[in-house]
């Protein structure tokens, strides 16, 4: 397994929709397998394809407190939405930020496994929260975007700081 480069919010390449999956192979399993060893490693709950610049409609994620029900999904399409609850978020894409935002409190999602297999999955708490926030992702979408646009380009000057910072930090001590 190999651990995978997460895009960084304001990368492009983060805005790219991603396509349907349609060949259920070896390495597409290779790949859900190399996005959850690199969620688990981040660490986080939840990993979109897109993330890693493969733009395809597969996103993982294990919200489990022992972090053993690691889950594969894809191509999902949201069937029903329930109710309407406030999270405070994170994202890999946008490090050492968090931000409340509303999303439904349950869904229904039709979706497939990692063979092909239809599936569907009732959520609701925090697997819900996570479903919508990975499937976000798949249509180039970032929690920063439900931030006012103020907001959202303090995170942008923040994330440019925190580089700058890790870039002199590595250059002093080369
Ligand atoms: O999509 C991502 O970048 C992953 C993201 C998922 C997510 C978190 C919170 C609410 C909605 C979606 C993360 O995993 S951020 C890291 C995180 O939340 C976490 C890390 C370690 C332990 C517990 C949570
Ligand atoms: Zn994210």
């Amino acid at each position: 397994m190999s651990l995978l480069p997460i895009l960084e919010f304001p990368d492009p390449r983060l805005r790219t929709k991603a396509l349907p999956v349609t060949t259920f192979d070896a390495a597409l399993k290779k790949l859900a397998e190399d996005m959850l060893e690199t969620m688990y490693e981040a660490p986080g709950i939840g990993l979109a394809a897109s993330q890693v610049d493969r733009h395809i409609q597969l996103l993982v994620l294990d919200v489990s407190e022992e972090k053993t029900a690691p889950m594969i999904i894809v191509n999902p399409q949201i069937l029903a939405r329930e109710g309407t609850e406030t999270c405070q978020e994170g994202c890999l894409s946008v490090p050492g930020i968090f931000a409340d935002v509303e999303r439904a409190e349950r869904i229904r999602v039709a979706a497939q496994d990692v063979q092909g297999k239809p599936i569907e999955i009732e959520a609701d708490g925090l697997m819900a929260v996570c479903i919508q926030h990975e499937m976000d992702h798949l249509i180039g979408k970032l929690f920063v975007d439900y931030l006012s646009p103020l907001k959202r380009d303090m995170v942008r000057k923040k994330l440019e700081k925190q580089r700058r910072h890790a870039e002199s930090s590595a250059a002093a001590s080369a």
